[in-house]
């Protein structure tokens, strides 16, 4: 780690304004188009991709757009399609075949026997109308969290919603693992959610910004994907910052990918993770100390302060919050804390933060400190300064183009009546944030809090998955296994022998993106391409696309249900009706698009507009020219530093200003050779996606998720650079292969998030490390009940017992 020293951050700072174009951050021609070859354009969520097909298998895939920064995700597809995981066939598990109403056995221990579509329709059919009819429609769960594939026609979540709306009606979920805490949170004091919306773009960063601030942020590895399909701009505008003369300073407990890619233009802290809050207002303390602060910003743009300056200060609890108290929470000398107000106040100085330090308890005090401190140093709604929450993720600075828009399909049914039919159509009847749904399981029917409102849970039957993975992405999975039990029936829709289709009564084989048709934008913010999806393979063993699946289900509703689900359309007849929607809005944008049938045949994407108007794009910019005229959509229209609404609710895990609180586990309060567990999001994976795939090659030890251990804490404990480790606590343990590094602040461990659970029985021991395993599921707080994965203590040892091994990507029994 550097010590930042004074020189250090003068080298950088204030000589950049003014030097670079506002074009600089455009990207480069698209090639795609010149250079396709017998290769076939599609799409991920990494972005626009050439796939080479021979003898009907995938034999390659690679980036379809320039790029400078290497995206390994895109080299995936052939192990996406044609991976020993896949679900050949629809198979149902032994002990509820034997007997749907009154299955045997247990999810997770069962053998599965192959049946056909058509059975398994019936059976899915029949045992979810015995459970509606008994129970309602809250009892059946479609809520179906999840990053399933790109495309705007097969969205699983959507179409199965869409199915459950016309079967009666569903459970469903509220916000996501993502930004559970900070989307709620933020509407109090901005006025939006922030995390989601288009930020201050990067060519105005690269023109007016002297100093960058990574405060947990990894976007070299987040910007590889996007929630539609990467449009590549973002890991183009971390390249080109950093071959600029910016200062840049990253905090981070670990030496994270970008901190790497920075290498020694980057000045890195690494405080104990959690601990963020603490070390934020150790950094105010010393600008009011010092007189740094904006208080004229504070008196005209924001509301409250004085009382968070009251608790700054130490007058309303006697706690001082001075670098020296920070410094004994974050582990980050007080000088460095002063030295980090002197620059901040000193120059236009944009905080970017990303999220995983809000996926932790009381995660909602993380981003309203940020926002506390930007507005303490006055520079919100001047280009280049203030903060930025979605620099890291679906390229959030790329302007805007001109563009023609394609929507998607949608859960609602629409022109049901003029398609002459009168179904009944409900919409979710319940839902509960997405993270608490273990509890829910628990406790059905019991009473909750959740942003100021009492609210119940459903009592859940029947659970349909389709397009995510719960059980990797949930916390304390063996409390998991056991909700899992308590439903009747569980349905899981994947391509994969994921561990929640091992856990499954039924599993349905869906194709993978490769083997159906689709369309798709990049660039959530950007509209930049119009890309094809074109199907490159025909549909593996037996799998059928989620559209068909709940086609044939509508069917089985009643005669005539196929038609209304699918208005009558074809998937070619879907995405031709969407392109020309799409070519409307460009028609109106003044971009010209051909005619569907000649696009398609073409093989080409279309590039938008650059607009230099959005390209100048400053957030709060006109807030700060008007707060009268263009307030915030908080109750005083301004930035609440102290809110109210909040402090009407009265909960003691969320204050109403920003408050550090110690997390029930933390390096702070670690005891007997405990370790804080970090679950950061990896490098050559999206999530559990890929796990399976050859990039695992990049990052496994002794053929398991890493552990990154501090040098200091493997010796302690004996442990060598790859060794086979055991990693446990009270929920759970798992096999993980030792990555010492001094890339991880000393009394941390990370395992990445996303490897699949694969339990050894007699041991009950996870073999393939995963994360989860390990994580209590508690809620960031009652605010917002996000998921707080990254708040548990754990500890290591060396494995002494045979290398088990590894059933991760292994079928079950039967299939
Ligand atoms: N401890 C810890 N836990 C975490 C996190 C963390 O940081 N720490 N991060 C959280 C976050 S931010 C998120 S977003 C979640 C991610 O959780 P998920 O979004 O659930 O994770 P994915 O692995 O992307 O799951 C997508 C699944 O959909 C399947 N799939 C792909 N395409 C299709 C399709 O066309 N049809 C169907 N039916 N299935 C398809 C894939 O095979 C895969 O199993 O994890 C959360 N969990
Ligand atoms: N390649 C790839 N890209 C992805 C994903 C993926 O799985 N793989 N997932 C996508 C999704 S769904 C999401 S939500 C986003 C997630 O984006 P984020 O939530 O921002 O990602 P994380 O990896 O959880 O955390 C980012 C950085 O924060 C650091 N960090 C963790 N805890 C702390 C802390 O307490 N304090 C400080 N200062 N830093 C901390 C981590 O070390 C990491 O470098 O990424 C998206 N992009
Ligand atoms: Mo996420």
């Amino acid at each position: 780690m550097t010590t930042i020293t004074r020189r250090s951050f003068l080298k950088g700072a204030g000589m950049t304004a003014g030097a670079f174009a506002i074009s600089s951050v455009a990207p480069m021609p698209v090639f795609a188009n010149e250079r396709s070859g017998s290769a076939v354009l599609t799409a991920g969520r990494w972005g626009a991709m050439l796939v080479e097909v021979k003898d009907g298998k995938i034999v390659s895939s690679t980036n379809a757009l320039p790029q400078t920064v290497e995206n390994s995700l895109q080299s995936s597809a052939p192990d996406q399609a044609h991976t020993q995981a896949r679900v050949k066939y629809p198979m149902v598990r032994k002990g509820y075949l034997a007997n749907p109403s009154k299955p045997q056995g247990t999810r997770g221990d069962d053998e599965f026997v192959r049946v056909t579509w058509e059975q398994v329709y019936q059976l899915i059919h029949k045992q979810q109308m015995r459970i509606r009819k008994q129970y309602g429609a809250e009892s059946v769960f479609a809520g179906s969290y999840g990053w399933r594939s790109s495309g705007i026609l097969h969205k699983a979540q959507t179409l199965l919603q869409r199915y459950m709306s016309m079967a009666g009606g569903y459970s469903g979920h509220l916000g996501d693992y993502s930004t559970g805490a900070a989307q709620v949170i933020m509407p109090h004091v901005v006025g939006s959610i922030e995390v989601y919306e288009q930020q201050t773009t990067y060519p105005m960063i690269m023109e007016h910004s002297d100093v960058v601030v990574l405060w947990g942020l990894n976007p070299i590895n987040t910007l590889k994907i996007s929630w539609l399909s990467t449009d590549g701009a973002g890991l183009e505008f971390f390249h080109q910052l950093q071959k600029s003369n910016k200062t840049i300073i990253a905090i981070d407990p670990m030496r994270s990918e970008t901190i790497e890619f920075f290498g020694d233009k980057v000045q890195w802290l690494a405080p104990h993770p959690g601990t963020d809050v603490a070390m934020l207002l150790g950094v105010a303390h010393s600008l009011v100390v010092k007189k740094q602060h904006d208080v004229e910003f504070l008196s005209k743009y924001t509301s409250g302060y004085d009382k968070f300056e009251a608790y700054l200060l130490g007058q309303s609890d006697g706690v001082e919050k001075t670098p020296q108290w920070a410094e004994s929470i974050c582990g980050v000398p007080a000088k460095q804390l002063e030295l980090l107000g002197d620059i901040f106040s000193q120059n236009r100085t944009m905080i970017m933060s990303g999220w995983g330090i809000q996926r932790q308890q009381y995660g909602e005090q993380k981003h309203w400190m940020l926002v506390t401190l930007a507005a303490m140093l006055g520079q919100i709604g001047l280009p280049g300064g203030g903060f930025g929450f979605s620099y890291h993720y679906s390229n959030g600075g790329n302007p805007t183009r001109n563009a023609g828009v394609l929507p998607a399909i949608s859960a609602e049914i629409s022109g049901s009546s003029s398609a002459g039919n009168d179904w009944a159509v409900s919409g979710a009847v319940n839902a509960f944030p997405v993270a608490r749904i273990v509890e829910a399981l628990e406790n059905p029917g019991g009473k909750y809090q959740h942003n100021g409102h009492e609210r119940t849970f459903p009592e859940v039957k029947m659970i349909w998955w389709a397009g995510g993975a719960n059980f990797t992405h949930h916390q304390d999975t063996n409390r998991l296994i056991k909700a899992w039990q308590k439903p009747e029936l569980i349905v899981i829709s994947e391509p994969y022998w994921t561990a929640a289709a091992k856990h499954a009564d039924i599993v349905l084989p869906i194709t993978t993106s490769f083997e159906r048709n689709d369309l798709t934008m990049t660039g959530d913010y950007s509209n930049q391409h119009l890309v094809p999806m074109k199907q490159v393979i025909e549909p593996q063993f037996e799998a059928r696309s989620d559209l068909d699946v709940f086609a044939d289900m509508a069917e089985l509703l009643k005669a005539g249900g196929r038609d209304v689900y699918m208005e009558g359309k074809s998937e070619m007849e879907w995405l031709a009706g969407f392109y020309k929607d799409a070519q409307k809005i460009g028609r109106a944008n003044r971009v010209a698009m051909p005619n569907f049938s000649y696009f398609w045949k073409q093989n080409q994407l279309i590039e938008m507009k650059w607009n230099e108007e959005n390209a100048k794009f400053v957030r709060y910019k006109d807030f700060r020219e008007n707060p009268i005229l263009n307030p915030l959509g908080t109750p005083s229209g301004k930035i609440e530093i102290f809110s109210k609404t909040i402090e009407s609710f009265g909960y003691k895990d969320c204050p109403p200003h920003p408050t550090w609180l110690p997390p029930t586990e933390w390096v702070g309060n670690a005891k007997d050779g405990e370790l804080q567990l970090m679950t950061s999001h990896a490098a050559h994976r999206l999530h559990s996606q890929l796990n399976y795939a050859k990039l695992r090659e990049l990052y496994a030890v002794a053929n398991r998720e890493p552990i990154w251990i501090h040098p200091d804490d493997a010796k302690a404990r004996g442990i060598a650079d790859g060794d086979l480790v055991r990693a446990f606590n009270d929920r759970g343990q798992v096999l993980v292969g030792a990555l010492i590094t001094d890339g991880i602040k000393q009394g941390s461990v990370c395992i990445h998030e996303g490897a699949w659970p694969d339990f050894d029985k007699p041991h009950g021991i996870c073999k393939n490390g995963g994360c989860n395993v390990l994580t209590a599921d508690i809620p960031s707080s009652r605010l917002a009940n996000g998921c707080a994965g990254n708040s548990s203590l754990v500890k290591i040892e060396k494995w002494q017992g045979e290398a088990l091994p590894l059933t991760a990507f292994t079928p079950p029994q039967g299939a």
